[in-house]
């Protein structure tokens, strides 16, 4: 099985490389993403940490000044094929973006400093060979520095986010009730360019993507502002800030390495741990997200809020643990972990975010059953994270009872997940 796998998933990555990174998927997703890049990184370099040291570096390379790593930088040329691309955020014309590129003004999760170290420890020779680390280390600060000075909006210690699209889990419930009180009139009338290559039935309905563009038009129309206030959409997203507190332990690994003094990184993390900590709600056994407009727990049950189990000192761990193994997540005949509470009435099992398996979250899950001495659960989601890639020609996403595939297919960090998680077995954060 395994030779011919690899081959397969080598050859969707290969298909899918676009001369200094790859995109996601060829038709649906033709640009480069930030939180996919640093997943496909993760399986790259197994086949050349090379290529997966330049795919890392094209996404820092569209930092701007402020900090921020955009959610996508733009292809010009494939402009037409995705929305909202270039033309929506003019990024060019906003202060403080690149110059040589076109981004995004949003953001998405901070996973990036975990890659540049697991890139780094797969082939340190050529790491230093490349200058690798000492050349993404600063940027790498000023990014987090970003998410600490810009993005704590209410003095928490976790950052926000300002969309959706920036928790990376589009359309899961957790964002609801907040976009509820959104709009969904933007003035920018925009088109769907995603629905020829996907069924509109597996992907958000035109009423929530009217919500995305308003927030979208408000924030770009505020040059990409995080000050602007009464901005109706803040969250604390638990996942944006387990990856956040991952990535500080990484960046404490990589300050080391370059002879330089871990620890304020091992604080800081140690401190989004801590503040993650109260938005646990007992009622459901893992984590909610934190509304800062409203003040409130939004109290829903969904993978984001069971993968601060990725922390080895996240507090409620046991809890955590039981909650992923119980009948919300991998107890209840699933094969892999649902995006959201499975034994909510309202989950849709192949609509998008709003309840199918995830590949990159099952690879999150392996890792935080994993690092909580889960092995034998672990063991078990790996095997069906395997045999559904392969099975299934790598799809986006699968129904988490039965397997059938959805969303587009060959699909990048799928390809990637499934490389990495076939080169581990008993997994270790940041290994
Ligand atoms: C999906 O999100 C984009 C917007 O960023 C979209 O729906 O068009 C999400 O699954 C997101 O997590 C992912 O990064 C992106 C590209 O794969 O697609």
């Amino acid at each position: 099985m395994s030779a011919s796998i690899i081959a397969r998933a080598v050859a969707v990555l290969e298909g899918n490389w676009n001369r200094t990174h790859t995109l996601p998927a060829t038709g649906l997703y033709p640009h480069q993403w930030s939180w996919d890049s640093a997943f496909i990184a993760m399986g790259l370099r197994h086949i050349s940490a090379r290529r997966a040291g330049q795919e890392l570096d094209a996404l820092l390379a569209g930092q701007w000044d402020d900090g921020r790593i955009p959610q996508i930088i733009f292809d010009p040329h494939r402009d037409a094929d995705y929305s909202p691309g270039a033309t929506f955020w003019r990024s060019s014309t906003i202060p403080g973006s690149p110059g040589e590129v076109e981004t995004a003004g949003l953001i998405q999760p901070p996973n990036q400093a975990w890659a540049v170290w697991a890139v780094h420890a797969s082939d340190p020779e050529e790491s230093v060979r490349r200058n690798f680390l000492a050349r993404a280390y600063p940027r790498l600060l000023a990014w987090h520095e970003y998410l600490r000075t810009r993005r704590d909006r209410r003095g928490s210690g976790l950052a926000c986010i300002v969309h959706p699209w920036e928790s990376g889990t589009d359309n899961s419930p957790l964002w609801d009730e907040a976009l509820s009180r959104v709009s969904d009139q933007p003035k920018h009338r925009f088109e769907r360019p995603d629905l020829l290559h996907t069924n509109s039935s597996e992907r958000p309905s035109d009423r929530e993507y009217g919500r995305y563009f308003w927030l979208a038009e408000r924030y770009r129309d505020h040059d990409c502002d995080d000050v602007d206030s009464g901005y109706p959409f803040l969250i604390e997203d638990p996942l944006f800030n387990t990856l956040y507190a991952v990535s500080e332990l990484a960046l404490a690994r990589i300050a080391q390495a370059l002879g330089k003094d871990p620890q304020p990184h091992e604080r800081r993390s140690r401190e989004i741990t801590d503040a993650l900590g109260q938005l646990f709600s007992s009622r459901l056994g893992c984590l909610g997200a934190w509304d800062v407009v409203q003040d409130t727990l939004v109290d829903k049950a969904t993978i984001n809020g069971v993968l601060p189990l990725l922390l080895p000192t996240i507090s409620h761990a046991s809890e955590l643990v039981a909650t992923l193994e119980g009948p919300r997540f991998l107890g209840g005949g699933t094969l892999l972990p649902p995006s959201y509470d499975a034994t909510a009435a309202d989950l849709e099992p192949e609509l998008y975010w709003r309840g199918p398996a995830w590949f990159n979250m099952a690879w999150l899950s392996i890792i935080a059953l994993d690092t909580h001495g889960r092995a034998a659960e672990a063991a078990r989601v790996s095997a069906n994270l395997v045999r559904l890639a392969e099975e299934n020609d790598f799809p986006e996403y699968v129904n988490p009872w039965t397997g059938s595939p959805h969303g587009t297919r060959r699909f990048s960090w799928t390809a990637a997940l499934t490389l990495d998680t076939l080169k581990h077995k008993d997994r270790k954060l940041l290994g």
